[in-house]
């Protein structure tokens, strides 16, 4: 079993895509915008460094699975991305893969068979603490990064020969985006001195943040506010109000008018309740036999409590403060196991 740790330094991977004729960037199954964010600059910068190199840049893309942000259009252009298609990967016949912001076979699942004897055609560039090693060769998980923009950003700089602060506004614009994301812009505990220092030389580089946060932020449709009140009006707290616990249901979802997987980010209004350590967000996915996704965030301080230990207790996986799992079993039966869990994880 390869060990899941960085093996390969940004100069040498640098210099290793360099090496490469034909290339695929791929990330894990419904990008988000450390994904998207990811993937696009180095798709970017990659296909700066084949035009100078004389080569077609045009087949230089990211290869998405499982649908892609409804923001997609404001950030990347048609001809940067195209959905993950496993005989298309093939004919491709790429001689140099990256994997951006995962490495783990679970968030992988569609372009499992592509990536298969394949890992020394492979590199992860990834900042999760798990994950499956035998996938990739070469290995750069910077596990302190915030976001995997942060790692990507300078091997972006890297292979361009330029700093952070001096990459051209397309690149350091999805850069900027993937850290802006992954820290819920700039609120979560993975804020760090080089989260700012990283997202400042961004900003230097011409990002224009006001922009930005309205593209890809505040564009909900009223459903989206609307489910959230019946997920909000049904929540239910347990361990001395230590543990919220959100449910969406199918027929919610239908009756507000959105579609399963605009559905995201309802856990962190449980996470303003002060007394809240832990909010559990179970949602229906409609899937026969029963199987219901938990996304779970966890809050900093005294006795925090480790959701991705109890995301990897169900086969899931993720961070400390965040984590998540796709659980077998109806949603009140999978809410009830997560509440004994959390349960024994907070002392009670
Ligand atoms: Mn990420």
């Amino acid at each position: 079993m390869a060990e899941w740790a960085t093996n390969v330094s940004i100069e040498e991977l640098g210099a290793w895509l360099e090496g490469g004729h034909r290339f695929a960037v791929l990330t894990h199954t419904k990008p988000d915008g450390d994904a998207v964010g990811s993937t696009i600059a180095l798709v970017r910068a990659l296909r700066v460094v084949c035009e100078r190199s004389g080569g077609d840049p045009s087949r230089i893309m990211a290869h998405f699975a499982g649908g892609t942000p409804r923001w997609i259009g404001d950030v990347a252009f048609e001809d940067e991305y195209q959905t993950a298609n496993v005989s298309e990967l093939e004919a491709l016949d790429p001689d140099r893969i990256v994997v951006c912001d995962t490495g783990a076979w679970s968030q992988l699942r569609e372009v499992a068979p592509f990536l298969e004897e394949r890992a020394e055609r492979i590199a992860i560039v990834d900042h999760h603490v798990t994950g499956d090693g035998e996938i990739g060769d070469r290995r750069l998980i910077e596990t302190d990064a915030a976001a995997v923009c942060q790692p990507v950003a300078r091997l972006c700089a890297r292979l361009l020969g330029s700093t952070v602060a001096d990459l051209a506004s397309e690149i350091a614009e999805v850069l900027y985006l993937g850290i802006a994301t992954d820290t819920g812009w700039f609120r979560h505990s993975n804020v760090s001195p080089s989260v700012l220092r990283d997202a400042g030389e961004l900003l230097g580089a011409g990002v224009d943040h006001a922009r930005l946060y309205q593209r890809t932020e505040q564009r909900d449709p009223a459903g989206r506010i609307l489910l959230m009140g019946r997920v909000l009006a049904g929540m239910e707290l347990h361990h001395g109000d230590r543990l919220a616990v959100l449910r969406v249901l199918l027929r919610d979802v239908h009756e507000v008018g959105l579609e399963p997987g605009q559905t995201s980010g309802l856990g962190d209004q449980a996470m303003n309740i002060a007394s809240v350590r832990v909010c559990v967000t179970l949602t229906e996915t409609g899937e026969d036999p029963a199987l219901t996704k938990v996304s779970m965030r966890s809050k900093e301080g005294d006795g925090a409590v480790d959701v991705a230990a109890i995301a990897r207790e169900v086969g899931g996986g993720g961070h400390a403060r965040a984590a998540g799992a796709r659980v077998p079993g109806e949603i009140d039966e999978v809410a009830a196991g997560l509440v004994e869990a959390i349960g024994r994880a907070l002392g009670v």
